[in-house]
Order: structure tokens, then sequence, then C-alpha cells
């Protein structure tokens, strides 16, 4: 199955080149969209150049500034979305999510699954070069947003994933409100809610090892008003039967 990556970076200059490179050495057919906001290190010039060495495999979205991870995949979507791939997928670019999982992700969308998320906490998947702190985190992220939603995957803010293109056709992108970190919570919540069948497949998650990380103390406070509202939204259907999309 045809198959774009969408790839959001801010400052990744040491990662971007190997990454695309890799992921267009991958078995099927993929593509890539890469969404720069104006990285102050020059990566968006280092995509400029893959786009010209590959003119129909990758292409690059330039924004003005650093607008955030949430707008950054939807820029992504829409780009993806006025092409043909049947699978969209979204990774981050500094090697914590493996590019060797994206053909078992891929087979396992085609094998009947709408949505497959490259997952920490399925068995086999783990991570490693983590802080306690870091890991403390995202578990209790997990927690926290499987036990309020019912979201039933087990790794609810992973940024590898692979979507059936129908399922970003039928999203409420519009109205999904969280711009950071929290909107793959909030991604996964509609996508649960519209009846989706939502897979995993097990990866090592590793700590970046070059380049420095984006996430900042205010992602947790807004990950917990994302969350917070969207149990409120989820109080108000509750009880009400919702059709699936599919
Ligand atoms: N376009 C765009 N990309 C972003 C933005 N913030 C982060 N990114 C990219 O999103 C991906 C995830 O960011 P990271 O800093 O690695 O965050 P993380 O993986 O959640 O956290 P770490 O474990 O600390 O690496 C990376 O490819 C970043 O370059 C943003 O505002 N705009
Ligand atoms: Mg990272």
């Amino acid at each position: 199955m045809k198959t774009t990556v969408i790839v959001p970076t801010y400052n990744e200059r040491e990662n971007i080149e190997r990454l695309v490179r890799l992921l267009l050495g991958l078995p099927g057919e993929i593509n890539t969209i890469i969404v720069d906001d104006g990285s102050p290190d020059g990566t968006g010039a280092i995509a400029d150049a893959l786009a010209e060495e590959y003119p129909s495999r990758v292409e690059v979205i330039h924004r003005s500034g650093k607008l955030g991870l949430g707008t950054a995949y939807i820029a992504g979507f829409r780009r993806a979305l006025a092409g043909d791939s049947g699978l969209i997928c979204t990774m981050d670019a500094d090697f914590s999510h493996p590019p060797a999982t994206i053909p078992e992700m891929v087979a396992k969308a085609a094998a009947s699954y709408d949505l497959v998320i490259g997952s920490r906490y399925v068995p086999g998947g783990r991570t490693v070069g983590c802080t306690p702190p870091r890991i403390a985190l995202s578990w209790g992220a997990n927690a926290f947003a499987r036990v309020l939603l019912g979201l039933r995957a087990h790794d609810t803010t992973a940024g590898f994933r692979c979507y059936r293109r129908a399922v970003l056709e039928k999203a409420p992108l519009d109205q999904i409100l969280s711009n950071g970190y929290s909107f793959l919570i909030e991604m996964l919540y509609h996508v649960q809610r519209q009846g989706w069948k939502v897979g995993e497949v097990p990866i090592t998650f590793e700590n970046r090892r070059e380049g420095t990380s984006k996430i900042s103390k205010s992602e947790i406070t807004k990950a917990l008003a994302t969350v917070s509202r969207l149990f409120g939204q989820r109080l108000k259907y509750l009880g009400r039967k919702v059709p699936p999309a599919c």
C-alpha cells in the first residue's frame, strides 16, 4: 500500500538526512513529507536538498516559526490527503521511533487495522535510555488518559502511528483544539470514538542521541487540561450510542 510518512521537525539537523534516507530505503512504496517550523539550525535547507534529490518522494512544508506539533501534523495530513497514499504515518525525527518497524505497521494496517501505533507498552515493547522522571511522565500521562478517556490502546501518547487514509478524511481535524503533544491523545480519542479499529505493534523506544528535546514543562499542564476537557466531553456522550464511522 502506498505510504506517506510525515516527519515534523524543529532543529533536527543531525537527524533528518539519515532518517529520510533510511525511510526511502525501506521496502514498499514510501514517500515523506517533512513539516519544518523554520528551524534555526538549518533543518529546512537540508530537507529542501533532499526534496531536490528525490522530487517525487520527498516534500517539504515550511512554516514560519515554531507553531506547535499538533498543527504540524495537521498540515502534513492535509498535504498527504491531497496525494493518493492509502496509509499516512507520523514519526519523530530523532530516531526514538525505529524506521525498520514501519513495514510491520503497514502490514498490520493492510491486514485490517485502521490505525496502528508503534507502542512501548505492549508485550515486546520497551523504552531505552530515558531518565526515570521521563519514564514516569510518559507512564502517568498514559494511565491518566486511559482511565479518564477510556482509551483502549496502551501507548496513547505515541507519535509513531500509521493511519488508514479514510480515518484522516473523516477525522474532525478542525475541531481538535490541542496543539502540543496532547494532540496525540485528542486524535486517538476521536479515532476510537468514531469506531475505527486500533492496533499496536511493539517497538523499542530509544531516547534521542542527537539534538535536544522540545518538550517543555507547560506541555504537562496542557496535557492535563486536554484530558480534562475531553473527559467532560466524554461524560456528555456517555450513554449515547455513537455510530461507528466505518
Ligand atoms: N514542525 C514542528 N516539529 C516539532 C515541534 N515540536 C517538536 N517537533 C518535532 O516533533 C518530534 C518530537 O519532538 P521531541 O523533542 O523529540 O519530543 P519527544 O520525542 O516527545 O521528547 P524526547 O523524548 O525528549 O525526545 C521531533 O521530530 C521534533 O523535531 C514544532 O513545534 N513544530
Ligand atoms: Mg523525541
